[in-house]
C-alpha cells in the first residue's frame, strides 16, 4: 500500500479536482502490476495495474489507495474489471466519499471478493485532503498556508524584503506545490514587496493554472502591479473590501483581473467556493496568513523552516490574539522533509 500511495502521487497537478489514485496486484509476494491515475478524465489506476499484470491477476491481491469505482463516468466501473481479472483479495485505503462512484467495496463483498478498508487510512486521507474536502460539505475551499520562515520566526526583513530566505531545493518545492492547488492566494502587502507572480515555473506542469488571487481588502496594489501583465490568460481575481474608490477597482477591471468586492474573510473564501475553487494555496504574508490560522480557517501548513536569523522583520503569523501559553495554538506535525538546507514541516490541526 506504500508503494500504491508513492504511485498516486505521480498524478499530482494532473488529475485534480479527481482524486490521486495508485494501485499495485500482488501474487505470492511478487508484485505483478502497477498503475497509477496519471491524467485527468484518463484511465483509474486500477485498471492499468490490471492490463500491466495480464493473467497474473488472477488469484492476485489487489491494493489500491481508493475504493474502487462502481459507476459508468468517463470511466467504465473498475469493479468491473478486476471481478473479470479474477483478483482474489482487495486491500483499500480509503473508501471513496463520491456518492456517484463509490459502492466498489460491497459489490465485491457481494460478489464473494474478501475486502478489507483502511490500511494506512491517515495517508490516503492526506493525499486527497483536496479530494475530500469537496465532499465534506464545506462552502470555502480547502486551504493551505505555505510560509518560508527565519529561525526568529519572520518571513521578511523591516522593508518587507524575502528573497531569499530559503534555498532553491525549497524554492522548486513550492513550485511543484502550486500544481496542484486551484488557486494561489497572497496578501496585497506582500504581493507589493515581493513583486510575486505566483505562476508555476517547475518541471511539472499543471492541467490548468493556478488561479492567483490577491486579498487586498485596503485596495493598496497598484493597477501597474506586475502581476497583471499576465491576466486574464493566467486568471488574477482581486478580493478588496467595500471602501475601496470603484475608481480603483475599475483599473484593475482594466488590467484584466475579476474584482470581488467582500469586506469579511470568512465569507469571500466562500464566495471563492462558490465559483468552484476547491483549494487554495496562501503564500502570505504574516498578517493574511496569523488572520486566516486566528478565524480557524487554515486545513494544512506548509512550514519551510531556514536556518536564518532575520533579526527586526516582518512576523510569519501575526494577530493571533494568543497572549497566553494555556492558549497556545497546538497542531501535529504530519511530515518532516530536508530539501537542501531547510526543513519542510507540514501541519495538521
Ligand atoms: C479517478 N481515478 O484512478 C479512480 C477514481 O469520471 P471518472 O470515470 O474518471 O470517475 C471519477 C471518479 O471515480 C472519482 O471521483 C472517484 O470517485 C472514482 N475513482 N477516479 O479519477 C482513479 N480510481
Ligand atoms: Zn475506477
Amino acid at each position: 500500500m506504500s508503494r500504491a500511495l508513492t504511485l498516486a502521487e505521480r498524478g499530482w497537478g494532473r488529475v485534480h479536482p479527481n482524486p490521486l489514485v495508485g494501485a499495485v496486484l500482488v501474487r505470492d509476494g511478487v508484485v505483478v502490476g502497477e498503475g497509477w491515475h496519471a491524467e485527468y478524465g484518463d484511465r483509474h489506476a486500477e485498471t492499468i495495474a490490471l492490463a500491466a499484470a495480464g493473467d497474473s491477476a488472477r488469484g492476485a491481491t489487489l491494493y489500491v489507495t481508493l475504493e474502487p469505482c462502481n459507476h459508468h463516468g468517463k470511466q467504465p466501473p473498475c469493479v468491473d474489471a478486476i471481478l473479470a481479472a479474477g483478483v482474489a483479495r482487495v486491500v483499500v485505503s480509503l473508501a471513496d466519499p463520491n456518492p456517484v462512484a463509490r459502492g466498489g467495496v460491497a459489490r465485491l463483498r457481494a460478489a464473494g471478493v474478501p475486502v478489507e478498508v483502511g490500511l494506512l487510512g491517515d495517508l490516503a486521507r492526506r493525499l486527497n485532503a483536496r479530494f475530500l474536502h469537496r465532499f465534506a460539505g464545506r462552502a470555502r475551499p480547502f486551504i493551505a498556508v505555505k510560509l518560508a520562515v527565519t529561525l526568529d520566526g519572520k518571513i521578511a526583513d523591516a522593508a518587507g524584503r524575502s528573497q531569499w530566505i530559503s534555498g532553491p531545493e525549497a524554492r522548486d518545492f513550492v513550485h511543484h506545490l502550486r500544481a496542484g492547488f486551484a488557486g494561489i492566494g497572497i496578501g496585497g502587502r506582500t504581493l507589493v514587496a515581493d513583486d510575486a507572480r505566483l505562476t508555476v515555473r517547475g518541471r511539472l506542469t499543471p492541467r490548468e493554472a493556478p488561479i492567483r488571487i490577491v486579498f487586498d481588502r485596503s485596495g493598496m496594489v497598484p493597477a501597474t502591479q506586475g502581476i497583471f501583465d499576465g491576466a486574464p490568460d493566467v486568471p488574477v481575481w482581486l478580493v478588496t473590501g467595500t471602501a475601496t474608490p470603484a475608481t480603483h477597482t475599475a483599473g484593475i477591471s482594466a488590467r484584466g483581473a475579476q474584482v470581488l468586492v467582500e469586506d469579511s474573510l470568512p465569507v469571500a473564501l466562500d464566495l471563492l467556493g462558490a465559483r468552484d475553487l476547491d483549494s487554495l494555496l496562501i503564500e502570505g504574508g504574516g498578517r493574511l496568513a496569523g488572520a486566516l490560522l486566528a478565524e480557524g480557517l487554515v486545513d494544512r501548513v506548509y512550514q519551510i523552516q531556514s536556518p536564518v536569523w532575520l533579526g527586526a522583520g516582518r512576523d510569519a503569523w501575526s494577530g493571533l490574539g494568543v497572549h497566553d501559553i494555556r492558549d497556545a495554538i497546538r497542531w501535529h506535525t504530519v511530515e518532516r522533509r530536508a530539501l537542501g538546507d531547510d526543513t519542510l514541516l507540514v501541519l495538521e490541526r
